[in-house]
């Protein structure tokens, strides 16, 4: 289990985010472009459980993201309750040139029986937009389940980085702002007009990692 951990000020709001889907949707990719802005290539299964964490701005004021990566595989199935019992934002992933891992996804909302929906924020993601020669599912179909459930709804590709600014940007750290307002401040308006610099993020996480 590869686990990496910065340190924080305790006074800094934090979120815990969980990413969960089948095998093979692409969960640690998608973590990866959002961390280190790179592509894996080659399938490496997540075992049990990968924890990496992430500090980002939002209304000027820093607020730690604890990012949580599933293993999809069944075997580590019986885990996730302990994963998702304190999680702020779940993020369940399928693959759209892969019908199979849509159509499991009212399983796994199934399987959150101990969380309370109306305190996280749900989103669903479609990755593997790249591969739109091979769609198996409609981006209308993603688009309905999700908003049938009011969750969050984005198609992005871990592979090229297309629809991440939405997702964080636009979708999460939007949501995050609007439902959780961190410290009760005065919403800020800006947070959709920070451009999506993943490499700059990226240097600054490591800046921070080093002096810490
Ligand atoms: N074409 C394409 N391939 C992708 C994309 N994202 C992930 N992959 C590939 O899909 C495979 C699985 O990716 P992972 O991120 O390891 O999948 P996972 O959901 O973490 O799988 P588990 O850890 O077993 O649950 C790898 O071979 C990746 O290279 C994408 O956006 N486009
Ligand atoms: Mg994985």
């Amino acid at each position: 289990m590869a686990t990496t951990s910065t340190s924080f000020n305790t006074e800094t709001p934090k979120y815990k985010l969980i990413f969960l889907g089948d095998q093979n949707v692409g969960k640690s990719c998608i973590l990866n472009r959002f961390l280190n802005d790179t592509f894996i290539e080659d399938y490496q299964a997540t075992i049990g459980l990968d924890f990496q964490s992430k500090s980002v701005q939002i209304d000027n004021q820093d607020i730690n993201l604890l990012l949580y990566d599933t293993a999809g595989q069944e075997k580590f199935r019986s885990l996730i309750p302990m994963y998702t019992r304190d999680a702020n934002i779940i993020l369940l992933v399928y693959d759209i040139s892969n019908r199979e891992s849509f159509t499991h996804l009212p399983d796994w909302v199934k399987d959150l029986t101990n969380v309370n929906l109306d305190e996280v924020i749900f989103v669903i993601i479609g990755n593997k937009i790249d591969l739109n020669d091979k769609r198996e599912v409609t981006l209308e179909e993603g688009k309905k389940f999700a908003e049938e459930r009011d969750f969050l709804f984005q198609e992005i590709s871990a592979k090229t980085g297309d629809g991440f600014s939405e997702l964080f940007y636009t979708n999460i750290f939007e949501k995050i702002r609007t439902k959780f307002r961190p410290s009760g401040q005065q919403p800020a308006a800006e947070v959709k007009d920070i451009k999506f610099n993943i490499e700059q993020e990226a240097k600054k996480t490591q800046t921070k990692k080093k002096c810490c």
